[in-house]
């Protein structure tokens, strides 16, 4: 249910999906309309549109130019995630609407989940669990070897904050780091690649932890897979939009990469259903922050740049 207007209190739009907590807390702060989804325009969003004075949306929602103009007094859009590639930044800039998001605190969960599809593929967990669920144990015996992490080489594509507890622990399980970024790091010792191809030439396992968004589109294209080769395997954290999907099915049909762990889909929730019988895959429902404590910890920093913008005060995570 939505609140009768309440003018006490700033007008914010709130599209799901966010935790339920997160929503009760803003609608504590906030005058709330609640979006199910941002292609809807139910009669209160559209009656209210004029009052509308904040988004709270999840990082990958579309907050368009053609969104943003049905709210003409928007002065800020707050992302639930770090990721805020959904956002038009050029028409928030332009139209002095600020945008925020969330970054440090969903970093270790992220991390975790892309350090669980490395030892998910290479040590075939899902497949192991499947063997004995299947009976196949029994009837057939162990299954086939499979691959160790411990002196692989691991090729980080976006050594940012993410990256980085990445290659924390993978070097724990014995991996060797190297990087491609916009620029090289100069505080960092990790051997750098001046592109993706060149990285995935060099490492084994290559892991993406960039920003997705136009400067990364499809930059992990047929060559790059071809790059990588037949041992190699590619883990997704990062953007559906950073992998050409396409050129990953091929390569995945045709055995020319080893295997890959993916969290992110170029058209979620739709992942390419070429990709369901394949064994040497993991999938994951776009869930690396979506633990209690990090969906928290992100409902509660989108609120607090809400909250520090409606009091005139400096926005703890500005980005446009
Ligand atoms: C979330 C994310 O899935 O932070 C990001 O960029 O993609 C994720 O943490 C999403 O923003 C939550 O709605």
């Amino acid at each position: 249910m939505n609140s009768v207007p309440n003018n006490d209190k700033p007008c914010v739009l709130l599209i799901e999906p966010m935790p339920s907590w997160t929503i009760d807390r803003a609608r504590d702060e906030f005058d709330l309309i609640v979006l199910p989804h941002e292609n809807q325009r139910p009669a209160d969003f559209v009656e209210n549109a004029n009052r509308i004075r904040g988004i709270a949306m999840p990082g990958f929602a579309k907050v368009d130019a053609a969104l943003m103009e049905l709210m003409p007094n928007l002065e800020i859009a707050a992302c639930f995630g770090v990721g805020f590639d959904g956002v038009d930044t050029s028409y928030a800039m332009a139209n002095n609407i600020a945008v925020t998001n969330t970054p440090d605190v969903l970093t270790d969960c992220v991390a975790d989940l892309g350090m669980a599809l490395i030892l998910a593929v290479l040590r075939k967990v899902v497949v192991g669990d499947r063997y004995v669920r299947s009976g196949r144990w029994v009837a057939e015996g162990f299954m086939e070897l499979n691959d160790s992490p411990r002196g692989r080489r691991l090729g980080i594509v976006g050594l940012g904050r993410i990256g980085l507890e990445l290659a924390k622990r993978a070097e724990a399980f014995g991996m060797t780091i190297s990087y491609y970024n916009r620029s090289e790091r100069g505080d960092l010792s990790y051997p750098y690649f001046p592109n993706a191809h060149a990285l995935a030439e060099a490492c084994d396992v290559l892991a993406l932890t960039c920003p997705g968004g136009e400067a990364t589109m499809k930059l992990v294209d047929g060559d790059v897979l071809a790059a990588l080769g037949a041992k190699g395997y590619l883990i997704n954290i990062a953007r559906g939009s950073v992998v050409d999907e396409a050129a990953l099915v091929k390569a995945l049909s045709e055995n020319t990469i080893a295997g890959a762990g993916l969290d992110v889909f170029a058209d979620e929730p739709n992942a390419p259903e070429a990709l369901f019988p394949f064994d040497h895959v993991v999938l994951q429902p776009h869930q690396a922050s979506a633990t209690v404590e990090t969906r928290t910890a992100m409902g509660d920093l989108t609120i607090k740049n809400l909250t520090a913008h409606f009091a005139g005060q400096p926005l703890p995570n500005q980005v446009a």
